[in-house]
């Protein structure tokens, strides 16, 4: 195949695009989103001329990665192909193939372990050209500088086979693949250096770490904080990636102060994060999915709470966080907080209704709650148990009716028989419990320590009945296989009634925009990159369902305070307003399609055009 510079709406038409990512095929964090979520936009501009580069797992890359074979790649003329059979001659370890998602974009993924025997030589190199140390035994470390040395010999050979022919721009994500950048300057590779940085190193530990982050961001030794935190290492590969790029970037605004201060270099340019954003035909067809999630999560909820007491699912409203378990970064605690608040308004106003509130996160768990499993299980056998009393019930009575002289509804009580009657209220026997709904739904290995749990237990919110706000704590994501919820996680989101997500450190924040994508609405901070670019860029927000909690210099109880009023306007909408809220929600998030947010990149891969 011989590339054609000129698809119809291509850009830079004498230029080929490298994006590198650790995360290509290879899920860890939101950068996947990024990469994965932006191809489908990517492609018609570049075509053929876009390739993605990234390490190879065999675990992770086994799903979703097609090699070609010898004799495809034999056959291929393209500038990547012939890199990679050139490297291929050489002894190197690398494929190039599909990735197996919208879009299929040609990708190259480089095994890091085949160097792994030169990795001491390796180390002394970056140390001596580039003074970045590296530790004996960090293995992440090991793989990302063995990757960074086969990512530049790949770079290196095409942009040293096509230097007569195309201009080659590489576009490098976060620092684990933007440790090669200051090699490719130092070996003078005619290529053109894009760096986008999701977060700093440095930031995510410091706001993890210190109350105050934001008032003292401007006094920071990088250099012995790093080494406080023991990742001088990681934060030097950042430096170097940062300071070599012939174009710096960042996500959002918030992160743009922290390059500032932490990496000393103010970003060229911000790129926001988007989203394909898939849209029905009929806007109907995602409010009918709201419904029909929603009463897949009323199974789990029934089999929860009703073995203690029930209340009207009609008038119940799911909230949900989700995340990777960062209390304080993520702004758990808030939301705990502001829902404390919410539960003591509700009581005294003695309106109807409950909220159940859904902690979605990742701690180390030994196993699911025997007791919770087993209550799904009893729920299921009822369940049968009145599908069987049903069926008994629905034939005699449609025989009844036939030979009935007087058209009257017969006694139906005796149609079912007595085993049936037995079994219904055995039953229901030994499942009904007086005790409390258990607030986690797992053990987890350390539970003493859990800062959900022990703010649950010191403001006893502890599904009592009479709370109003009742708490399901999920230490896992949720997904199909799960046995409590058995959907994925987007079902999951659809069938809720509102995300919070009221962050304190979010470089960007993927998790309220894919609320807004799928029509629910949903509570970001100003502290988070998205809310930062909502308050700033979408006018009317909270008409279209983004609730942007201000944390920026208030105090924990201003913005409990303030997310608390949020909750309960929420809680007074009627079914009808909420339906037309997720209407206005759902038509508000084309903003975010990466059809509209590609130009931003564009921008960049023109100033790097400009700049080498
Ligand atoms: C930012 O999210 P990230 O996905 O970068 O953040 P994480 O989920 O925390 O995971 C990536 C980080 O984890 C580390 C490494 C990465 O920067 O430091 N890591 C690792 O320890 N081991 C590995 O094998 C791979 C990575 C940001 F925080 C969000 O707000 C944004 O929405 C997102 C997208 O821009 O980027
Ligand atoms: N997520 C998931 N399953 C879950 C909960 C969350 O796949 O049960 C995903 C979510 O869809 C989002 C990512 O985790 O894409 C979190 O990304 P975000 O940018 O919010 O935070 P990060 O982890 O990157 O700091
Ligand atoms: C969707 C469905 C309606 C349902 C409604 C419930 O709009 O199409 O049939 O009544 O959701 O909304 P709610 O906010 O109460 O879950």
């Amino acid at each position: 195949m011989q590339l054609q510079p000129s698809a119809p709406d291509a850009l830079f038409p004498d230029s080929l695009l490298i994006e590198v990512a650790w995360e290509v095929c290879n899920q860890v964090g939101g950068i996947y989103t990024v990469i994965r979520s932006k191809v489908p936009a990517t492609m018609p501009a570049w075509n053929e001329r876009y390739c993605l580069l990234g390490p190879y797992f065999p675990q992770q890359a086994q799903g979703e990665f097609e090699t070609y074979d010898d004799a495809q790649l034999a056959r291929m003329t393209d500038p990547y192909a012939v890199a990679v059979r050139t490297l291929r001659e050489q002894g190197m370890d690398i494929c190039l193939g599909v990735w197996l998602v919208t879009g299929r974009p040609r990708t190259v993924l480089i095994n890091p372990f085949q160097v792994y025997d030169r990795l001491g030589q390796l180390k002394s190199d970056l140390w001596r050209d580039h003074q970045i140390p590296a530790p004996d035994n960090d293995d992440l470390l090991h793989q990302v500088i063995a990757f960074g040395h086969l990512a530049e010999r790949f770079i290196e050979t095409v942009a040293r086979q096509t230097v007569n022919q195309w201009k080659v721009i590489a576009h490098f994500h976060e620092w684990m693949t933007g440790v090669a950048i200051p090699e490719l300057r130092r070996q003078q590779v005619p290529v053109h250096l894009v760096f986008t940085t999701h977060a700093t190193l440095l930031g995510r530990y410091l706001a993890m770490n210190d109350p105050d982050f934001y008032d003292h961001l401007m006094l920071v030794d990088w250099r012995s904080q790093a080494r406080h935190f023991n990742i001088e290492p990681a934060v030097s590969m950042e430096r170097a990636a940062a300071h070599g790029s012939h174009v710096f970037t960042t996500v959002s605004e918030l992160t743009v102060r922290e390059c500032i201060y932490l990496l000393d270099r103010i970003p060229d340019a911000v790129l926001p994060n988007g989203l394909n954003i898939e849209r029905f035909v009929a806007l109907h067809e995602f409010q009918n999915l709201h419904k029909l999630y929603k009463d897949k999560i009323h199974e789990f909820v029934m089999a929860h709470f009703f073995q203690s007491y029930s209340f009207d699912l009609d008038e119940t409203l799911y909230l949900f966080t989700s995340g990777r378990y960062e209390y304080h970064n993520k702004g758990f605690d808030l939301t705990l907080e502001a829902l404390a608040r919410l539960n003591h308004r509700l009581q005294a106003s003695g309106l109807n209704g409950q909220v159940v509130m859904f902690f979605i996160t990742k701690r180390p768990y030994t196993s699911i709650n025997p007791l919770v499993l087993q209550s799904r299980a009893q729920l299921e056998e009822v369940r049968q148990t009145c599908r069987a009393i049903e069926e008994q019930v629905g034939e005699r009575l449609f025989y009844a009716a036939a030979a009935s002289q007087d058209h009257r509804l017969p006694d139906l009580d005796n149609m079912v028989d007595d085993y049936w009657k037995l079994r219904y209220r055995r039953g229901l026997q030994s499942w009904k419990t007086s005790a409390l709904p258990s607030v986690i739904t797992h053990n987890l290995v350390n539970d003493q320590d859990d800062d959900i749990l022990n703010f649950v237990r010191r403001a006893n919110l502890v599904n009592n009945q009479h709370d109003r706000v009742k708490i399901v704590y999920h230490p896992d994501f949720v997904s199909t296989t799960s046995p409590l919820f058995g959907m994925d996680y987007g079902q999951f989101v659809r069938g809720c009634h509102l995300g919070v997500f009221p962050s304190y450190y979010e470089p960007w924040g993927y998790t309220p925009l894919e609320c807004v994508a799928r029509g629910v609405p949903a509570v970001t901070s100003d502290l988070s990159g998205f809310g930062d670019y909502v308050q700033k860029n979408v006018a009317d927000h909270e008409d279209k369902g983004i609730f942007v909690v201000r944390r920026q210099e208030r105090s924990f109880d201003q913005a409990a305070e303030e997310l608390t009023e949020m909750l309960w306007n929420f809680v007074l909408l009627s079914r009808r307003e909420r339906i037309s809220q997720r209407n206005r929600v759902e038509s508000s998030a084309d903003i975010f399609d990466w059809k509209n947010l590609r130009v931003y990149y564009d921008r960049a891969y023109a100033l790097a055009l400009e700049r080498q």
